[in-house]
């Protein structure tokens, strides 16, 4: 509210200076031409994320990661008790969130594709997979699958980059990438 009443009473029929429509049109044309490209990047872009995904009952899903890791544990991780998990090469991952933990640790063979399953066992969090910057939400009660192919080796952190609590910041994972026939125990 102004202190002193503007002195026309229909103050804002003003006509709209050449700048500001010049502008609000570049602005609308580059909305608009973000949004054909977000369709385009869906089949074109180099980080297309999954749009598979399957509706499952947390503790279901809880017991199937911890049957499929106990196959297929290779060793522990130092003293942490963490199991690293290796699948076989090009087949199905599995990974859950919780608080405040990703788990397994997973081992992966580089230029080979997985399908890596993931899901919450109880409130949302966010994989964040770094330094690489791949990004998906995690949800109780929905299993996403993503089609990987890690192309480089190396040791990766996963982070929860959805605020999940007071042990947020301590909720970190880890996945190793290997050249094909390394690693393991
Ligand atoms: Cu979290």
């Amino acid at each position: 509210m102004a202190i002193t009443p503007p002195e026309a009473r229909l103050w804002w029929k003003e006509p709209v200076a050449l700048g500001e429509i010049i502008w609000i049109a570049i602005a609308f044309l580059w909305g608009l031409f973000m949004f054909f490209m977000m369709i385009w990047w869906h089949f074109d872009g180099r980080q297309n994320l999954s749009t598979e995904a399957y509706r499952v009952d947390p503790a279901t899903y809880g017991q199937l990661v911890e049957d499929w890791a106990e196959q297929h544990t290779v060793r522990e991780e130092g003293d942490t008790g963490f199991p690293v998990v290796r699948p076989e090469s090009g087949g199905d991952v599995y990974m859950y969130g919780r608080l405040w933990e990703w788990w397994p640790i997973l081992e992966l063979e580089k230029d080979q594709t997985y399908r890596l399953h993931l899901s919450s066992l109880d409130y949302q969090h966010g994989f964040s997979l770094q330094p690489v910057n791949i990004n998906i939400q995690v949800h109780p009660g929905y299993e996403m699958v993503l089609t990987i192919t890690p192309t480089q080796t190396g040791e990766f952190g996963v982070v929860c980059n959805e605020f999940c609590g007071i042990g947020h910041s301590t909720m970190i994972g880890r996945m190793y990438v290997v050249e094909p026939g390394q690693g393991g125990a």
